[in-house]
């Protein structure tokens, strides 16, 4: 029998709603309007200037490649990430990043200590299928991602049956917030379009644990 989630696109309301995106098996709740039409034109504006984006290689398959996007590490200042055989250093938080995370922490009640933040130059830039499943991450890592600037479809799908997908729009000024066991169940991606469009600005705010020491 056919889920009755395959491939389920949501219909994205006008309005900010709290309903998880996910049938089973985590929490991803979308917030579409999170941040108003004014503060959103502001704070693409400001990050496309102020971050100090970078194009990184990776190493995928054991080949070294490019990211086809741009990227930047910001946070607290002990709090390095490791990903894809890159290493990142943070940068010191700025001001706009702080107001940003301060103003999702009243939702995600957590303190996120880092964001990863993402510059998709057009719709050619991309990332592709992954799972946020860091050890440094937790458990059940909580993600907190923001999007300024074009409108891109993020997919979700079943980690063990890839059938089972959803889609959903991310656009100007909101805010997703994956949670509970999602990390483990669900990958993610965000696909190159042919669409004609312009620039799009991802973060997405991580709580970074303490490493264990060795033999701890
Ligand atoms: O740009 C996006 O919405 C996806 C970002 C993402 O998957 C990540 O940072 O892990």
């Amino acid at each position: 029998m056919k889920s009755n989630y395959n491939n389920y696109t949501m219909q994205q309301s006008l309005f900010n709603t709290d309903k998880n995106i996910l049938p089973c098996l985590g929490e991803a709740i979308l917030y579409p309007c999170f941040f108003s039409a004014g503060e959103s034109d502001q704070y693409l504006g400001l990050l496309t200037n102020e971050i100090k984006w970078k194009q990184e290689p990776i190493k995928l398959f054991g080949k070294e490649m490019m990211q086809p996007r741009l990227t930047a590490w910001y946070g607290d200042a002990d709090k390095k990430y490791s990903y894809s055989g890159i290493t990142m250093q943070p940068q010191p938080w700025t001001q706009s990043l702080l107001q940003i995370k301060k103003r999702i922490e009243t939702i995600a009640r957590v303190n996120f200590t880092s964001a990863l933040l993402n510059f998709y130059r057009d719709g050619n830039d991309s990332m592709g299928w992954h799972r946020d499943n860091e050890m440094e991450l937790g458990i059940n890592p909580v993600i907190g991602s923001v999007s300024f600037g074009a409108a891109r479809t993020f997919q979700l799908r079943n980690y063990i049956e890839k059938d089972k997908a959803i889609s959903v729009d991310l656009t100007h000024g909101s805010f997703l917030l994956m949670k509970e066991e999602t990390q483990h169940h669900w990958e993610h991606r965000l696909p190159k379009t042919n669409k004609k469009i312009g620039s799009r600005i991802n973060i997405t705010f991580r709580v970074i644990l303490p490493v264990p020491a060795r033999g701890a």
